[in-house]
C-alpha cells in the first residue's frame, strides 16, 4: 500500500509484497471462481472510484481480518496521519485552561534560565529549542500519567531527555522544589557547596533529584528497554512487584540514529515489555539541521518499530486538521502529506500562511479551495500533533492502556523545534544551538505565552529577563501540586529506601579460597565462578545476585552454572534442551538467575546499570556480577562504563580471560592489554588486578560490604580474571585484608637481604616468582615479591596525600600507601604485568627517587602460545631476570657485562622484534 509515499515506506511494501508473493504462490487455490469474483470486484472499484477508494476498501479488509484472528503479516507503515482518529479520541480529565498556564510558565522559565545563565557567563551553554518542542509532552505526563514514589512505591521510571533538563528544572520550580537561586546556579556545579544545577540529568552531581543519565545519545534508551525488562526479572523471580511501574523514555527523532536507540527494540518485543513507552520527539531536527530532510522520520521510526513488534502511535496534526481530513473524500490532502518530505515541512514551519497555501494546498485546486476559508495566519498556525494537547493525552492513555497487550509502545510525536520561541529561532536550523535571547526576541516569547499581566514590559527592561512563579494561593499552583500529589509526589526524585533491604553474606562463602587450591592448578576464573556459586547459594543474599553473562559463559567455564542457578526467560523453557541428559544441561526458566544476554555487550551493560541501580530505583539491592571479555568491556561499552558511574551503580564487572599474554591464540582484537588504563580514566571504578583465589574473594567479600553494608558508597568494582591454570597458593599469615584491598602488599620477601622489588600483578606472579628463583640461585639476589592487586587505588591515595601535603606545607606531613609499603627502603623496583606498562607507571611519580623500571605488553597482540608472547612482549622470567640485573647496575657489582652476559645466558635476542614495534 502507499508505495508511493517514500522510499522508506516504499521498501516496506517490497518487502510485504514479496511474503505475500511467497506465501500465495505456495498455497493451492481451492476455489479459483470465488477467487476470480474477488479480483473482479477490486478492478471495478478501481475502474469505477479510483485508487484511493480500492486502498480504502483492502485497509477495512485487513483491519476486518484482523479483528477476526486471520492472521496476516503485519504492515509496517500506515498513512501519515495520527493513529487515534478523533472519534476515538478520550475524554480530556483535565482543565486544559490551567494546565496551558502551568505549561506557559514553565515554558518562560525554561528559557529565562538559560538566558540569564548565558548573561552571567557568556558561553555557558545550555539548550532552548529542545524543551521549547517537547514542554507539551512532558507535561501532559507530569499532569497524567507520571507515577511518583512519595506512598512508598517505586513509582515510574521517567528517562527525561538530557537537553531538555531545563524545562525539567523549570516545573520544579513552579512546584517549590527548586529556588530562583537554584535556577542561577544553572551549570554552576562549583561553589554553594557543589550544589548547582547539572547542565543534563547526572544523578552523580544531584542525587537526589535526577535518576537516569540520558545525555549522551542512545544509552538512556537501551538503559531503557533493559531497565523494563529488569523490572519484569524482579517480578518474575519475585524480588519486587514491579506491576505498578511503568518505564518512560523520551527521545529526540535525531537520537535514533545512535545504534544503542533502536538496536534493542526486538528484545523489548521479544519480552512482552507492556511497561515501557518510548516518546520521540519528531521535530525532524537534530543539531545541524534536519533529521530527514529528503524522507520522513516518522513513517521510517514508524516501520522499525512495528516491524520490531511495537504498538506505535504516531501523533502527528493537531486538531485543526481533523476537519481537513473529514473533507478530504478524495484523498488528495492524505496523499500531500504522504508525500512532502521532512525538508519541506520543516521549511513550512517558518514561512508565513501564503507561502503554505500556495506550496502546500494551493497546486491542487482541491486542496486550494479546501482552506479557501482560512486565512493566512490561520494556516501558518495549523499545530502539529506533538503540540495538541488532547492528542498527546489520547496517545499516552492508549500507551497506558497498552498494559496487558505484551507489547512495548512507541509514541512518535511531531513537533517544531523551538516552538513558540519566535520566528529567528523556531524550526531554524541554527535552533539547537541558540542560547540567548534579546529583548526583542523575549518579548514576542512573552507575548506568545500570554504572559502579559505576570511579566509586564517593565521587567523586560532589564538584561536579565525574571522568572515568575505563581503564588502559592493561585488557582494554577494548587492545580499543579494536585496533580502531583493524586499521582504519588514530584518527580524526578531520586530516593535511597531499603523497601526491601538485602543481607549480607555471611563468611562461610569466601572461607575456602584464604586456603589456596591445594596443589590443583586453577584460574582466577574458575575460582571466581565458584565463589559466585557460593554466593548464589547463601540463604539470605543468594537471591540478591544476578549473574550477568554476554554469550560467553563456555569460554569462562560459567556453563556449569545454568543447571543449578537457571538462565532467566520470561517465557520459561518451552522446549526439550538437546543435552537434557546432561547433569548441567542449559535450563532456562522464568524465574532463572542468570541474565544470558547473547552477544550484546551494549545490552549486557544495561543490564548492569538496572541490577546495580535497584537500591535506588526500586529500594531492592541487587548485586550484579557481570562478567564478560575483557576486551570489549571499557573498550567496546566505555560510555554505557561512564554512564553507570554516573547512575551511581553498585556492582562488580569482571574482565575475563583479561592479559594480552595469558590469553594465548587469539591475537589481537581479543588480547586485553589494556582496560586497566580504560578503567583508571572512571573515578567510581575499583579497578583491581588479582593473581591468587583468595586475593579475588578478599575484594569481592570487601566490596559488597563497602557497596551493600552501613554507609555504602556508590562506587563499582573491575576486576580482571585470567584463564591461566595455576597452582593457587593459600594466602600467606602475614595478610590482611586491608593489604589486599589497598593495592599492593609484600607477598614474600627475601630470604636474607633483599637487593630489589619485584612487583607483579595478575598472571605475571609466574614471571616474577620463577625470576625471583633465578636471580637468587644463579646470581646470589635476593628480592622481595610484592603483590600488586591495584595500581589505581594505590595512584588514587597518592595523588590525595600529594595533595594534602602540597596545600598544608606547615603540617606534618601525610603518608600515602606508597609511602608505608615501598617506601620503607630505597631498593629498585621492577613492576611486571599482563597490561600495557602505563598502568604499573601509575605509582611512578610518587617514588621519585627510586629506580623503577616497569614491563607490560605495550603493542598489538598477536596469536601465539602464552610462553612465545611473554618473550615477544618481554614479560617472561627472564626478561624480568634482565630487568632487575640492569635495575641494579652499580650495586652489589653488578656491571653492564655482566647485564649483558646474563642476556646471553638467558637465551635473549636484544635485536629480536617486540611487542613495542609498529606492525
Ligand atoms: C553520543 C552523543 N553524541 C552527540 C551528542 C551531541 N548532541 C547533543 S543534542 C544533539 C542533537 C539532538 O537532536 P535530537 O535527538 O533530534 O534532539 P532534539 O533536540 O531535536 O529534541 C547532539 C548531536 C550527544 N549529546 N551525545
Ligand atoms: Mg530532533
Amino acid at each position: 500500500m502507499f508505495a508511493h509515499v517514500t522510499t522508506t515506506v516504499g521498501r516496506s511494501c517490497e518487502t510485504e509484497r514479496m511474503l505475500f508473493d511467497g506465501s500465495v504462490h505456495q498455497l493451492p487455490d481451492t476455489d479459483p471462481g470465488e477467487t476470480q469474483e474477488w479480483l473482479d470486484s477490486l478492478d471495478a472499484v478501481i475502474d469505477v472510484h479510483g485508487k484511493v477508494r480500492a486502498r480504502y476498501l483492502l485497509s477495512r479488509l485487513l483491519e476486518r481480518a484482523r479483528e477476526a484472528q486471520v492472521s496476516f503479516p503485519a504492515t509496517v507503515s500506515t498513512p501519515y496521519v495520527n493513529s487515534i482518529p478523533r472519534e476515538h479520541e478520550p475524554w480530556f480529565p483535565g482543565d486544559e485552561h490551567i494546565e496551558r498556564r502551568v505549561r506557559a510558565y514553565i515554558r518562560w522559565n525554561a528559557a529565562a534560565m538559560v538566558v540569564r545563565a548565558n548573561k552571567h557567563a557568556e558561553g555557558i551553554g545550555g539548550h532552548l529549542s529542545t524543551f521549547a518542542s517537547s514542554a507539551s509532552l512532558y507535561e501532559i505526563g507530569f499532569n497524567h500519567f507520571f507515577r511518583g514514589k512519595d506512598d512508598g512505591t517505586a513509582g515510574d521510571h521517567i528517562y527525561f531527555q538530557g537537553h531538555a533538563a531545563p524545562g525539567i528544572y523549570a516545573r520544579a520550580f513552579l512546584e517549590g522544589r527548586l529556588s530562583e537561586d537554584d535556577l542561577d546556579h544553572f551549570r554552576r556545579e562549583i561553589g554553594r557547596d557543589g550544589r548547582g544545577l547539572s547542565s543534563y540529568p547526572h544523578p552523580r552531581l544531584m542525587p537526589d533529584f535526577w535518576e537516569y543519565p540520558t545525555v549522551s545519545m542512545g544509552l538512556g534508551p537501551i538503559s531503557a528497554i533493559y531497565h523494563a525488562r529488569f523490572n519484569r526479572y524482579l517480578l518474575n523471580r519475585q524480588l519486587d512487584d514491579t506491576s505498578n511501574s511503568r518505564v518512560w523514555a523520551y527521545i529526540g527523532d535525531g537520537e535514533t540514529d545512535e545504534p544503542e536507540t533502536l538496536g534493542a527494540l526486538s528484545l523489548a518485543a521479544r519480552e512482552q515489555l507492556d511497561n515501557l513507552v518510548f516518546v520521540v520527539n519528531c521535530n525532524l531536527q537534530r543539531l545541524d539541521g534536519p533529521v530527514r530532510g529528503n524522507g520522513k522520520i516518522i513513517q521510517e521510526l514508524e516501520a522499525v518499530f512495528r516491524g520490531a513488534g511495537w504498538n506505535v502511535i504516531k501523533v502527528i496534526w493537531g486538531s485543526k486538521w481533523d476537519n481537513l481530513l473529514a473533507q478530504d473524500k478524495d484523498g488528495v490532502l492524505l496523499n500531500k502529506m504522504n508525500s512532502t518530505v521532512d525538508g519541506e515541512f520543516q521549511r513550512y514551519t517558518v514561512e508565513d500562511g501564503n507561502f503554505i497555501r500556495e506550496n502546500f494546498f494551493g497546486p491542487d485546486p482541491r486542496l486550494r479551495q479546501m482552506v479557501a476559508h482560512l486565512s493566512d495566519d490561520e494556516l501558518r498556525t495549523l499545530p502539529r500533533g506533538g503540540h495538541d494537547y488532547r492528542k498527546l493525552y489520547a496517545a499516552y492513555r492508549a500507551a497506558a492502556q497498552n498494559l496487558g497487550s505484551g507489547r512495548p509502545t512507541a509514541i512518535l510525536c511531531k513537533t517544531v523545534k523551538g516552538w513558540t520561541l519566535g520566528p529567528e529561532i523556531e524550526g531554524r536550523n541554527a535552533t539547537h544551538q541558540i542560547k540567548k535571547m534579546n529583548a526583542d526576541q523575549l518579548r514576542a516569547l512573552r507575548d506568545r505565552l500570554y504572559l502579559n499581566d505576570e511579566i509586564p514590559d517593565s521587567a523586560l527592561e532589564g538584561d536579565v529577563p525574571p522568572y515568575f512563579r505563581p503564588s502559592e494561593g493561585s488557582i494554577e499552583y494548587q492545580y499543579l501540586i494536585e496533580r502531583r500529589r493524586a499521582l504519588g509526589g514530584s518527580i524526578p526524585k531520586r530516593v535511597v529506601r531499603a523497601r526491601r533491604p538485602l543481607e549480607l553474606p555471611d563468611g562461610a562463602a569466601f572461607a575456602e579460597f584464604d586456603g589456596g587450591s591445594g596443589g590443583q592448578a586453577v584460574s582466577t576464573t574458575m575460582a571466581f565462578t565458584r565463589l559466585l556459586r557460593n554466593l548464589a547459594r547463601d540463604e539470605k543474599f543468594g537471591s540478591r545476585v544476578v549473574p550477568i553473562i554476554p554469550d560467553e559463559a563456555r569460554t569462562f567455564g560459567m556453563d556449569s552454572l545454568f543447571r543449578e542457578l537457571r538462565i532467566y526467560a520470561s517465557q520459561g523453557q518451552k522446549y526439550e534442551p538437546v543435552d537434557h541428559d546432561l547433569l548441567l544441561s542449559y535450563t532456562e526458566s522464568s524465574d532463572g538467575q542468570i541474565l544470558e544476554e547473547g552477544i550484546t555487550e551494549a545490552g549486557a551493560m544495561s543490564s548492569f546499570i538496572a541490577a546495580a541501580t535497584s537500591y535506588a530505583t526500586r529500594g531492592v539491592p541487587s548485586v550484579p556480577f557481570y562478567t564478560f571479555y575483557s576486551m570489549f568491556g571499557f573498550q567496546r561499552v566505555g560510555d554505557l562504563i561512564w554512564q553507570a558511574a554516573d547512575s551511581r551503580a553498585r556492582g562488580f564487572l569482571l574482565g575475563a580471560t583479561a592479559g594480552r599474554t595469558t590469553l594465548m591464540g587469539e591475537g589481537l582484537q581479543h588480547q586485553d592489554g589494556h582496560s586497566l588504563l580504560l578503567a583508571s580514566t572512571i573515578p567510581a571504578c575499583q579497578a583491581y588486578d588479582p593473581a591468587f583465589a583468595y586475593e579475588v574473594a578478599t575484594i569481592i567479600r570487601h566490596g559488597i560490604d563497602k557497596m551493600y553494608g552501613n554507609n555504602p558508597a556508590d562506587i563499582f568494582y573491575y576486576i580482571t580474571l585470567y584463564n591461566e591454570n595455576l597452582v593457587m597458593p593459600a594466602r600467606p599469615a602475614h595478610v590482611t585484608d586491608a593489604d589486599i584491598i589497598d593495592g599492593l602488599y609484600r607477598w614474600r620477601a627475601a630470604e636474607h637481604d633483599a637487593r630489589a622489588s619485584i612487583l607483579f600483578s595478575g598472571t605475571s606472579y609466574g614471571a616474577a616468582v620463577e625470576a625471583a628463583d633465578i636471580l637468587r640461585d644463579s646470581y646470589g639476589i635476593d628480592v622481595d615479591l610484592w603483590s600488586a592487586t591495584s595500581y589505581k587505588s594505590l595512584r588514587d591515595d597518592a595523588m590525595e596525600v600529594e595533595r594534602w601535603n602540597r596545600l598544608h606545607p606547615s603540617q606534618p606531613r601525610r603518608t600515602s600507601i606508597i609511602d608505608r609499603t615501598l617506601g620503607t627502603n630505597d631498593l629498585p623496583i621492577v613492576a611486571v604485568s599482563d597490561f600495557m606498562r602505563i598502568v604499573t607507571e601509575q605509582i611512578a611519580p610518587y617514588l621519585p627517587d627510586r629506580r623503577f623500571l616497569s614491563l607490560g605488553t605495550d603493542g598489538m597482540g598477536r596469536s601465539d602460545t602464552r610462553e612465545s608472547l611473554r618473550r615477544f612482549f618481554e614479560t617472561d622470567a627472564q626478561h624480568v631476570v634482565v630487568a632487575t640485573l640492569t635495575a641494579l647496575v652499580g650495586s652489589h657489582g653488578i656491571t653492564n657485562a655482566a647485564v649483558e652476559k646474563a642476556i646471553v645466558d638467558l637465551g635473549i635476542d636484544p635485536e629480536a622484534t617486540n611487542g613495542l614495534s609498529r606492525d
